[in-house]
């Protein structure tokens, strides 16, 4: 088959976020886009494109089909030995993660836009994931963008037609050059890993109830066709199911299957940020804890602190990195980290280099079965031990962009005042004095890395913190994100509600940093 080289232009803005490049459906089927893009992508693997093998797929939303063909085509051009394509299309993102460790490969390219709606009229994302299993770094993103504000022309195959409904092998003679496009199981490698990991034995018996009443468990897997978020307020059906009493159990995953959402008996909540201290602390039950041991915890900058205090009792070390997975990776190739989480309904460890929504549930089961306990017990208990972080997330979607970063340049002029320390913010009774104020920067410990500017914190005496950034995953305006977190270690308010709980942190925060005034909004879009 003969390889075409296509004259093409640079597109703007094609510069990954968070967690890859996403934009509306309709970007990405702009003539050349994609395939761009794609280009890119491989460009920045320089010498280790040649003769390698990818991974591809994706949650199978909208245009995910169409993206497979354009990155085969595009991958049997440039040299690519081999692609390891999803059954149709399909991988969730914990699993391409699982199947670039297992199978040694360069590395994969993830489609998806996770938790934003999918379909004609919504978002698509297309993300690349280095050797480890793991979303590339700030440095490779960098590399992919440069190389696509100068792109001339893309190298593609387009007589590869494959069939990628049918397990198995489609071999080809690209430029005389063999080319492989094997198409994989969707879910199998996955689960054979997630066995090696959990005792699934355990699990059985406590959902078939053989220590006394069967675990009622209701999951709901979001799709993109909604919001598939998994949050009180997307995940609003399955809150509402839960409420009823007739499950023991609730979980609700994104659009990818790398976010989730854990509810107990009656909807109880378990933020996030509790859920991945309460499997730090109960690794105990989960056989690939004892095999390995417990190196290291960390947790993204904005996350509550609970885990922090898991890692100081247990005498492990503890990170705080800025968001995005892709902070964790170096730590865990190094050895040093273990289990990690965000307070954006992320949760994983270090069996792969991606978040992992099934192994945050399967975590959970196995913590239910081995202490024989319900959800809220599980959380009481780590409350008493610990102490209890309140913790809440407001959202405020779709702004216009230039209010929001104006009110970011202030706060983060703020972040250099010394006159800022020492300041006093009351609302009502409450009290609080600004301890330290500044703009989050971390250094790779491991490769010495800078990442700046990756949101202001407001730190408060008592280790309450209120942090501002703006979400690097939208595909439209601004995303104002302003997290609220404040410590209580009387036994009498943990069962209070956090909204409540935070109200004057939440009013100091708004009136501090004029929110209102910059966004136009008086209430956020969802609060977590
Ligand atoms: C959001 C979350 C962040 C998460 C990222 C990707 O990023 O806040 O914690 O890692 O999404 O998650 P941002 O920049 O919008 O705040 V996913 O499931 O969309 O890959
Ligand atoms: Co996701």
């Amino acid at each position: 088959l003969k390889v075409y080289t296509k004259a093409t232009k640079p597109f703007e803005g094609q510069k990954p976020g968070t967690s890859g490049l996403r934009k509306a459906v309709k970007v990405f089927q702009q003539e050349n886009y994609t395939e761009n893009f794609v280009q890119c992508i491989l460009s920045a693997m320089g010498g280790a494109l040649s003769g390698c093998t990818l991974v591809v797929g994706g949650d199978g939303r909208y245009f995910g089909k169409e993206a497979v063909d354009i990155i085969i085509k595009i991958c049997a051009a440039n040299g690519v030995r081999k692609v390891m394509v999803g059954q149709n299309s399909i991988l969730s993102t914990p699993c391409v993660s699982c199947v670039i460790r297992k199978y040694n490969t360069a590395g994969g390219i993830v489609l998806t836009a996770s938790h934003n709606p999918g379909g004609p009229n919504a978002d698509f994302g297309i993300k690349f994931n280095i050797s480890n299993g793991g979303p590339a770094p700030d440095a490779v993103t960098n590399k992919i963008y440069e190389i696509s504000k100068n792109i001339v022309e893309y190298r593609i195959c387009p007589e590869v037609h494959c069939d990628i409904s049918v397990i198995g092998k489609q071999e080809f003679l690209v430029d005389s050059r063999p080319f492989t496009v094997e198409v994989i199981d969707s879910v199998v490698d996955y689960v054979e890993y997630m066995k090696e990991i959990f005792d699934f034995r355990a699990i059985k018996d406590l959902l078939h109830g053989a220590a006394g009443q069967p675990l009622k468990v209701l999951i709901n897997a979001m799709h993109g066709g909604h919001h598939p978020d998994p949050n009180l307020t997307y995940a609003a059906d399955l809150v509402k199911a839960m409420q009823e009493g007739d499950y023991g159990f609730g979980a609700a995953f994104d659009g990818d299957g790398d976010r989730n959402m854990i509810l107990g008996h009656k909807a109880f909540f378990v933020t996030p940020s509790d859920s991945v201290a309460v499997i730090a602390d109960n690794t105990d039950y989960i056989p690939y804890f004892k095999k390995n041991g417990v190196k290291g915890l960390a947790r993204s900058m904005p996350t509550g602190c609970a885990i922090d205090r898991v890692a100081e009792k247990k005498g492990v070390e503890v990170f705080e990195v800025p968001t995005g997975w892709k902070y964790f990776g170096n730590l865990m190739d190094a050895g040093r980290l273990s289990i990690c989480g965000e307070e954006s309904f992320g949760t994983g460890s270090d069996h792969i280099r991606e978040k992992d929504g099934i192994w945050a549930v399967l975590a959970w089961l196995s913590i239910l079965a081995g202490r024989n306990m319900s959800v809220e017990q599980v959380l009481h208990s780590h409350w008493e031990t610990y102490g209890r972080n309140f913790f809440t997330r407001y959202d405020y979607e779709n702004c216009e962009s230039d209010p929001c970063n104006k009110m970011m340049s202030v706060l983060d002029a703020m972040s250099g005042d010394a006159s800022m320390v020492g300041k006093q913010l009351s609302h009502g009774e409450k009290t609080y004095t600004i301890a330290k104020i500044d703009n989050f920067e971390y250094q790779d410990p491991i490769d010495g890395a800078v990442a700046k500017k990756q949101g202001v914190r407001i730190l408060m005496s008592d280790g309450s913190r209120v942090v501002f950034r703006l979400s690097g995953t939208g595909s439209s305006g601004a995303t104002v994100r302003m997290y609220i977190e404040s410590y209580e270690s009387d036994s009498s308010t943990y069962t209070k509600d956090a909204q409540e709980v935070l109200k004057p942190l939440v009013e100091i925060a708004l009136q501090l940093s004029k929110l209102s005034e910059y966004t136009g909004r008086q209430q956020p879009t969802v609060i977590t």
